[in-house]
């Protein structure tokens, strides 16, 4: 696809919002981990996640992508994901957004699982996103519509990892 020019040849970039969101666990790094790897089962602790299939590998390799079915009520009904990055040992995993019947373009997200330094609540999880801006909206709406539904998975998946520990 050709991108658009402005008159002097100058390729227009997409404006794009990012940003990074943390939540603290009171569970332990490998239990946190063990749900946050799972690129086949985003259902383990995203609560507007319907059903996963995958449509490339089995979510253990980079280039996975999983076909993700939206539970009702949301703007959008499916989403293509694709996985971009699953380390272990460093507890990072990243996706990309690459289709699917909603505006987010170009989304990113990249998800670290840390030892929390001073250990009251054990750990800590760290998620960035980038997203392009869709046509006609804000940055401001843009950002804002998808840190609250970031907030919401990570709360859920603090939720989740908790009742698994008590
Ligand atoms: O899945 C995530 O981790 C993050 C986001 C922002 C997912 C967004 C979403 O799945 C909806 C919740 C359905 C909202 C997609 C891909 C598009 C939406 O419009």
């Amino acid at each position: 696809m050709q991108s658009p020019l402005h008159g002097d040849n100058i390729p227009i970039s997409p404006v794009k919002c990012s940003s990074v969101l943390v939540q603290h666990i009171n569970a332990p790094v490998s239990l946190v981990w063990s749900i946050v790897r799972r690129f086949d089962k985003p259902q383990l602790y995203k609560r507007f996640v319907r059903t996963t299939t995958m449509v490339n590998g089995d979510g253990n390799d980079i280039g996975s992508v999983r076909k993700v079915q939206i539970v009702s009520g949301l703007p959008a009904e499916v989403s293509i994901e694709r996985l971009n990055l699953l380390e272990d040992n460093l507890h990072v995993t990243s996706f990309s957004i690459i289709g699917g019947d909603h505006r987010l373009a170009n989304y990113r997200s990249t998800m670290l699982v840390l030892e929390k330094v001073d250990e009251t609540e054990k750990t800590t999880v760290m998620e960035s996103y980038t997203v392009d801006v869709p046509d006609g909206s804000s940055k401001e709406d843009t950002s804002y519509f998808v840190e609250k539904i970031i907030r919401w998975n990570l709360e859920s998946l603090a939720m989740v990892a908790e009742r698994m520990t008590s």
